[in-house]
């Protein structure tokens, strides 16, 4: 297992054309205002903040490719973000991404395949961001990401990072979920991609999904990403996201997932996306993100 590392590189990428609403460009800048920075110093982290990976705001219309949404733009982005998440992996670095909505883990995970081909990723949303353009009711791209790391969709998305590596789907779990398309339930069935919905945490517990989900992704693999959609959560407590959905995890629950990840010493990158400012109040969910930051990566009560 790789031990804790202590370098952190912050990347902020504040894109929204991802998502169905404007607002969650402001993600990155909400997060460092909830004082990420200073809080992961106070926990001994020497952190290095790259800044962001501006977008350009199209004036244009949207429908670059039939029902993909500003395909383009989010073409670019990931690819830029990919080559900074490769090279702060070259320099021993840990990448934590800062969402912006969340096609950018097409970018985030392509940049982390070009050091470890054997990832493991685990994946908290309501949804399953597992659709293609052919399955996508919306076209936004942000549903899309799971789909193309799996090595289906937009010939162009699928080419980021230049070579065509993809996931295990053996190593890739799911957790929170609570809101899926008929194409994805298919899609995700055909894969065999382990689900823990919102039904089996219910159920068995947060802490003994959690078990099963990091020997799942730490066993044989050479590193392992979380992705962190904030509806994951209920919006109850992170209320700023851009597509709520009733019954999700509580506070507790998702922070026990981090602590139990930050136990187990097996996480190598992370982001947290879906931050949507215009929806938030009084910068809550912003805080929310920074303390499971601070929970995942070591911080303790006592
Ligand atoms: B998120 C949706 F139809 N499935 O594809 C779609 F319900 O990154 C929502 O998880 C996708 O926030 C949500 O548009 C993407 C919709
Ligand atoms: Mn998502
Ligand atoms: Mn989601
Ligand atoms: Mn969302």
């Amino acid at each position: 297992n790789p031990s804790l590392n202590r370098l952190v590189s912050i990347i902020g990428v504040p894109l929204d054309l991802g998502a169905n609403h404007r607002g969650v460009d402001i993600g990155p800048s909400a997060v460092r205002y909830a004082q990420l920075e200073e809080h992961l110093q106070a926990l001994g982290y020497s952190i290095e903040d790259k800044g962001d990976i501006l977008p350009n705001k199209p004036n244009c219309s949207y429908l670059d490719e039939s029902n993909l949404k500003y395909l383009d733009e989010i073409t670019r982005v990931n690819t830029e973000l990919c080559a900074i998440v490769a090279e702060e992996i070259s320099r021993n670095r840990f990448p934590l991404v800062l969402g912006g909505d969340h096609s950018i883990a097409i970018g985030t995970i392509s940049g982390v395949l070009q050091h470890k081909q054997r990832l493991g990723v685990l994946w908290f949303d309501a949804h399953g961001d597992i659709n293609t353009a052919e399955t996508s009711p919306s076209g936004n791209i942000h549903g899309m990401p799971v789909a193309v790391r799996f090595g289906l969709g937009h010939e162009r998305l699928l080419g980021i990072g230049g070579r065509r590596v993809t996931l295990n789907p053996q190593k890739f779990v799911m957790i929170g979920v609570r809101d899926l398309d008929p194409g994805e339930k298919k899609l995700l069935k055909k894969l065999g991609i382990t689900v823990y919905t919102m039904h089996e945490i219910d159920l068995f517990g947060m802490a003994a999904i959690m078990e099963k989900a990091i020997r799942q992704v730490s066993d044989g693999t050479d590193g392992v990403h979380v992705s962190f959609d904030m509806d994951a959560m209920d919006p109850l407590h992170a209320p700023g996201v851009g597509t709520p959905v009733l019954g999700g995890l509580t506070y507790r629950e998702s922070h026990l997932a981090m602590e139990l990840l930050a136990a187990a010493n097996i996480v190598t990158s992370a982001e947290f996306v879906e931050i949507n400012t215009v929806l938030d109040h009084r910068n809550q969910t912003a805080k929310v993100a920074v303390a499971l930051i601070r929970s995942l990566l070591g911080e303790r009560t006592l």
